[in-house]
Parts: C-alpha cells; structure tokens; sequence
C-alpha cells in the first residue's frame, strides 16, 4: 500500500519558503487535491518518490522525456560537458550544431534564436510578429496556454484553467485588449476578429494540438483555415510547438499537419529537460531580431553548453530513429483502445483524445473539441480516478486540463498494467 508520509513532511517544510511549496502551480495537485508527491529520481518510464513509491510516467516532466528520463546519451553528454564549464555566455559551435540539425528536421526553417523557456519562446515570437508587422493585436485560443507572460494570461488554459483563474491580478487593460481571444477549432470567429479589427492583428498564435485543455485536436481543415486567413490578412501565423515540436513527428506538426507556420515556437523536447526553449522561421522574419534587425530579445543562460548538449543529443537520436514516432503512437493507441475498452465494460462515459504520443482523458459523454466543452467534464471524478490510479503505482497529470505526455520507454506491460489499474479504480470510485 502507497504510503506519503515523507512527502507530507517535505511539502509542510517546501511552504515555508516556496509559494504553496512549489515552483510551478500546476504541481501542488489544487486541480485533484491531496499532497503533492515529491519525487527522488526517474529512470525510462518510472518515478520513484521519496517514500520509495515507483510509478509508470505519463507526464515526462510534462514533455521533454520523450525517451524516457535519464536517458544514457544524454546523460553522458552533460556530464562530460559539465567539466568546462556550465556557461560562457559567448557563442559556441555547438550551438550552430543544434541548429543547424533543427533546420535539417523542421520545414521552413532558416535562422533559429534560442531561449530558456516555452514562455520566452513564446513572448519574443510575438514581440516579432508586431516588430514585422507594425500591429499590435494578436489572436489566441481560449484554453491555449502559450506560457506566462502577461499577454498570454487571457482565457489561458493549463494552470491558469486548472486554479479557474478569470482575471489574472496584474495583467493591465492595455496588455489584454490587444490580446483577442477566439474558440479552439473555430474559424469564423476568426474572421470575425479580423473584421473588427482591420489591419490591426499582427498574428494568430496556436497550439496546432493543444495541450492545455486536456489534449484537443484541431478539427479537419482549422490549421489549414487559420493559414488561409494569415495569407489573406497579412498576418502571421505562429505554431507554438513547445509540446509538439519533434513529438508529433520529428518535424513536430508541421510535418504531421503539412500546414507551413511563418514562426515556430518551441520547448520541452527541445531540451532534453535543461531549459531550453527557441523561435524560428524565414529569413525575410527572423532578420527583425537584434542584433540584425531593431526587435530585442537577449538571454544571459540563451545556448548555454549544457542545454545545448543535452538538446542536441536527443534530438539527433530521434532525427536517426524515424521508427519511434511510430512505436510511440501504435503505444499511445494500445492504451486508448485499452482505456475505450475499460470504460465501455462498465458504461461510463469518456472521451479519449489522442493524437501521437499527446494524448488525455475526459468524464464526459460529448467530444471535446474546445476549451466550452472541455470545461464540461467531471473533474470531481477526474480527481476520484487520478487519485485511485496514484495509490496504484500510475502518475497522470494531477488536473483534467493537462495533457499526457507517452515516452517511448513506457513497455506493453507497463500498459497492460495501467490499463488494468484503471478497471481497478473505476471500480472502487464509482
Ligand atoms: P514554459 O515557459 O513552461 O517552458 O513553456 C510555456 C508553454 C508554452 N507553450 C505551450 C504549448 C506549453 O504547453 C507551455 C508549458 N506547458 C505547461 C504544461 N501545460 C508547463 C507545465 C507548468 O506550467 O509547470
């Protein structure tokens, strides 16, 4: 039997001298309550906590370990890097390295600046898309999350969802009206917003799979709509690939949708787990950023040597290994046939949207195509289940508006195994 004793202790002491004792919200577990599980370490598709809990990962630190944590390579390359240096703060050649391999993976892709996060990736592709074009208005989805900045924080999803968060304290009126908001999957209030605003949006900015809604896949024909209406209306269109970039396909979801963003965002992966984040694109865009061009963006830890070295190698191995995208999605769809298959025998209702190795779960008897509809499920039953499958040996993300994250070291017995767990807790909550 699970017990959390240390955990308990560790999170009492983390709230002394940490905001809810954590560093970032969507970990204190507010969406499902109950403590917070400290981890010790990880290895492939387990966590070990600190009561010496083991559990099969679904949220591979909510992207990065897409092969698994601790990953041998990776791990050797930083540990060798480690010994000269954990920073110059100058360039390096291994830098143009990463890049350049990037460059050889995503289509359309002539100079990439890198940063240290999602949210910075995100920002300075904003910051550019109203360099480029001289507008100051941008277009969001409602439930997206594209990171913290303050712009960002309207209809937000993931932890800003998950603690139902309206109006972020702060984020002033002039930072919100240029932020205009429209469904998931929504195309004519697209066009609408740009009828309203003539001439004024410098960009739309998606989640070509969110993530932060739970995972929810864009309709037939959205992201090739949203591409349309950029070409007629001289926006730009911006893929935030901070959770698809090289998980969707080694190209991210450009390659998977064939849908050609004019800046791509990306994160997680990226990384290997060292913060690591980057914006990309054509050179007639990209050439606006400082020092080339007037739109400033900077970072003292931006292409650090232990980031770059842990990013490269990753990626260099999924570049080589074409084949794990498939074994990661035939994986992905062992368990959704698993979890359709469980639930089906007892007549509850969910909706379990997959694309890849994203995928999530929803209580609730309507497809989920938009954060409306996602905020319709049974969160209270969500909790019942998350904590079931917990004390289960299962980690999912601790609020219904996360994603999952497969990595490709999870095995069919660890399915089986998370499939059974889920018969076992459907039955003692329901
Ligand atoms: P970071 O600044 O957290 O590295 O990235 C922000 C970001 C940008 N774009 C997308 C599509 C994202 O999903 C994220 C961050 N994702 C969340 C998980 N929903 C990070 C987890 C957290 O906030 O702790």
């Amino acid at each position: 039997m699970y017990t959390y004793e240390s955990s308990k202790s560790a999170f009492e002491r983390a709230q002394k001298s940490i905001p809810a004792g954590v560093n970032s919200p969507v970990r204190a577990f507010k969406n499902v309550g109950g403590t917070p599980i400290f981890l010790e370490k990880a290895k492939g598709a387990y966590l070990y906590d600190v009561d010496g809990n083991k559990y099969i990962d679904f949220v591979g630190s909510w992207g990065p370990m897409i092969l698994g944590h601790a990953y041998e390579p990776v791990i050797e390359a930083v540990q060798k890097k480690a010994a000269f240096s954990t920073s110059f703060g100058a360039p390096t050649v291994l830098e143009t390295e990463i890049a350049e391999l990037i460059k050889s993976m995503v289509p359309d892709i002539d100079l990439i600046r890198m940063v240290n996060s999602g949210t910075e990736a995100c920002m300075s592709a904003i910051l550019l898309a109203r360099g480029y074009t001289g507008r100051n208005k941008f277009i969001k989805f409602d439930g997206c999350y594209h990171g913290h900045a303050d712009m960002f924080l309207v209809n937000a999803g993931s932890g800003v969802a998950t603690l139902n968060i309206q109006q972020v304290p702060g984020v002033t009126a002039g930072t919100s009206n240029d932020t205009l908001i429209a469904p998931y999957n929504d195309l004519e209030a697209v066009r609408q917003l740009f009828k309203q605003n003539p001439n004024e949006i410098a960009a739309i900015i998606v989640e070509p799979v969110a993530g932060n809604m739970g995972c929810v896949l864009p309709k037939e024909g959205f992201l090739e709509g949203l591409r349309k209406i950029c070409d007629e209306e001289n926006a730009l269109l911006i893929f935030d690939e901070v959770m698809t970039g090289f998980r969707q396909a080694k190209g991210g979801a450009q390659e998977r949708y064939l849908i050609r963003a004019d800046i791509t965002t990306f994160g997680k992966v990226i990384g290997a787990g060292l913060p690591v984040g980057a914006f990309a694109g054509r050179h007639e865009i990209m050439s606006h950023i400082a020092p080339l061009g007037n739109v400033y963006q900077a970072g003292t830890l931006s292409g650090n040597p232990l980031a770059m070295v842990a990013g490269y190698t990753l990626l260099k191995e999924l570049n080589e290994h074409p084949e794990y995208y498939e074994q990661l999605n035939e994986k992905a769809v062992y368990l959704k046939e698993g979890i359709l298959r469980v639930f089906g025998e007892r007549n509850v209702p969910v909706q379990v949207n997959q694309k890849q190795s994203m995928m999530s779960l929803f209580f609730n008897s309507e497809p989920v195509v938009d954060f409306a509809t996602s905020a319709k499920s049974d969160q209270t039953t969500f909790s019942k289940f998350f904590h079931a499958l917990l004390k289960r040996g299962i980690y999912l993300p601790a609020s219904q508006y996360e994603c999952w994250f497969l990595s490709n070291a999870l095995t069919y017995e660890d399915l089986d195994k998370t499939i059974l767990a889920m018969a076992e807790s459907l039955d003692e909550i329901l």
